[in-house]
């Protein structure tokens, strides 16, 4: 593929107190660049590759001293870009290496944009396009189960099923095409039932890795948990007790909190983003009103929502309102303080969202909060996933894809079914096939033909 023609430059280690930080460049210029700034007993581009070298990072307009730094040499190929890389070891501290990385721009590089690096990876051949959303999921992930997905995707583990997958649709296409073209070789002709057979085998698999697929999405962008209800049932209470902090200002007076709070919380190995929220009641305060309005808002934005009803307390219009969001919103509804005498009408509640979306709740009990984690994260890992299972983590264009094959496996199966010809239904298997490839990055542009019959052994 074509090579880049400019030169990026970033931090490549994390920000905070550190005794080193290493900055990296990459790109044709990337040795160049750098001689211009460095002062050593030789120059860089005299050096040979894979060689550190000591020396001073100086300003290029006045050539005062910025920094002492190592300077690693790396000429391509042999590199994670496979372009010239120099990187720049820094002393740590957020000042040094900012204060570095701007001369180096200065001296003709430009800031890279995330992930570039591993896209030029990508771009020159060294990695495939699973592999490189798995580098850039690596460095994302939030928890430790995130992390152990993204590793598996940059093993190549979502590669190897969409390949063993797509292997499949070749045989079935290679049939197609004997069939088609050598209608004498009857023992190996593409029936109706055979084709219908392996397109539901297909469509079975591609759901499982769908699903895997979803529950990787989790894993990667958390999801968003919405605690609404009435002002005093205890929403900040629920919220610092699954942050285990006290986040939110907690009060007896109703109304406390007036904006929209937002934790983040790693509960069963599922990053969640808490959000709290304004309590909702008609109101004639100004500050309270705009929160109530955001409360509102965030409602719409979650992935899922938690309504906090008051059980020592009966129901009143707005919890009714409430719990009329759980019509089209995903969540369920906990009846909190349960520790004092119940008030509310728990069957009513039952009766409007269904008892199995329904518990009773104390902030002031362990077990309740125990209880609930479960809960939600049973919910989000959906049913019979395990929510320790290490999925590939998804991105959306994954799942897209996906779902697009699907959609061709399916037109197979209606063909099948509706007794078109051959030809039709190879013209979707063929998209089937194609679609699957761009999870990986492949091309269709191979010839598929010589790929079918590369499969498939004709002579017998
Ligand atoms: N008895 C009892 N009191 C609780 C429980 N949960 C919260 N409270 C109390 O209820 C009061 C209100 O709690 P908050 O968490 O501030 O309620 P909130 O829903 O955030 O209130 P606003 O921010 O005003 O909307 C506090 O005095 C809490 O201590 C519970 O399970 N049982
Ligand atoms: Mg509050």
């Amino acid at each position: 593929m074509s090579a880049s023609t400019d030169t990026i430059a970033a931090i490549a280690t994390a920000m905070g107190e550190a005794s080193i930080a290493v900055i990296r460049v990459s790109g044709p210029e990337a040795i160049t660049i750098v001689d211009r700034i460095f002062l050593s007993n030789s120059k860089l581009k005299d050096c040979a590759t894979h060689t550190v070298h000591y020396g001073m990072i100086n300003k290029i307009d006045d050539q005062s001293v910025i920094d002492e730094v190592l300077v690693t040499v790396m000429r391509e190929p042999r590199t994670y870009t496979r372009e010239d890389v120099v990187e720049v070891s820094t002393h740590g501290g957020w000042q040094a290496v900012q204060a570095v990385l701007r001369e180096i721009i200065r001296a003709g590089a430009r800031y890279a944009e995330p992930g570039e690096f591993t896209k030029r990876a990508y771009l020159h051949g060294r990695i495939d396009l699973s592999q490189a959303e798995g580098v850039m999921e690596l460095i994302a992930a939030q928890t430790d189960l995130a992390r152990v997905a993204a590793l598996r995707q940059v093993q190549g583990t979502l590669k190897q099923s969409i390949q063993a997958i797509r292997h499949n649709m070749l045989e079935v296409l290679a049939r197609i095409e004997v069939t088609i073209d050598y209608p004498e070789h009857d023992d190996e002709q593409a029936t109706s039932e055979f084709v219908e057979e392996k397109a539901k085998g297909l469509m079975r698999r591609l759901h499982d890795l769908l699903d895997e697929a979803l529950h990787g999405r989790i894993l990667r962008d958390g999801v968003r948990l919405a605690i609404v209800g009435r002002p005093n049932v205890g929403k900040s209470s629920l919220l610092n007790s699954l942050v285990k902090v006290d986040r939110a200002i907690v009060t007896d007076i109703p109304g406390t909190t007036r904006d929209v709070i937002e934790e983040r919380v790693d509960i069963g190995g599922i990053p969640f983003a808490i959000v709290d929220t304004a309590g909702i009641r008609e109101t004639e305060d100004i500050v309270e009103k705009i929160g109530v309005a955001k409360s509102r808002e965030v409602v719409e934005q979650a992935d899922f929502i938690v309504v906090l009803l008051d059980g020592s307390r009966p129901l009143v219009e707005t919890d009714l309102e409430l719990l009329g969001l759980l019509a089209h919103k995903k969540g369920f509804v906990l009846i909190n303080k349960v520790d004092l005498p119940i008030a509310i009408d728990t069957d009513f509640v039952d009766h409007q969202v269904g008892t199995e979306r329904v518990m009773l709740y104390s902030t002031f009990s362990h077990q309740d909060l125990l209880k609930f984690e479960q809960k939600i994260c049973h919910f989000v890992a959906g049913s019979g996933q395990q929510v320790s299972d290490a999925p590939f983590l998804a991105s959306n264009r994954h799942i897209m894809l996906l779902e697009e094959t699907l959609d061709c496996l399916q037109n197979v199966l209606d063909s099948v079914q509706e007794g078109q010809t051959l030809d039709l239904v190879a013209v979707d298997m063929q998209q089937a096939w194609i679609t699957l490839g761009e999870v990986i990055g492949e091309t269709p542009r191979e010839d598929l033909l010589d790929q079918i019959f590369s499969q498939f052994c004709l002579g017998k």
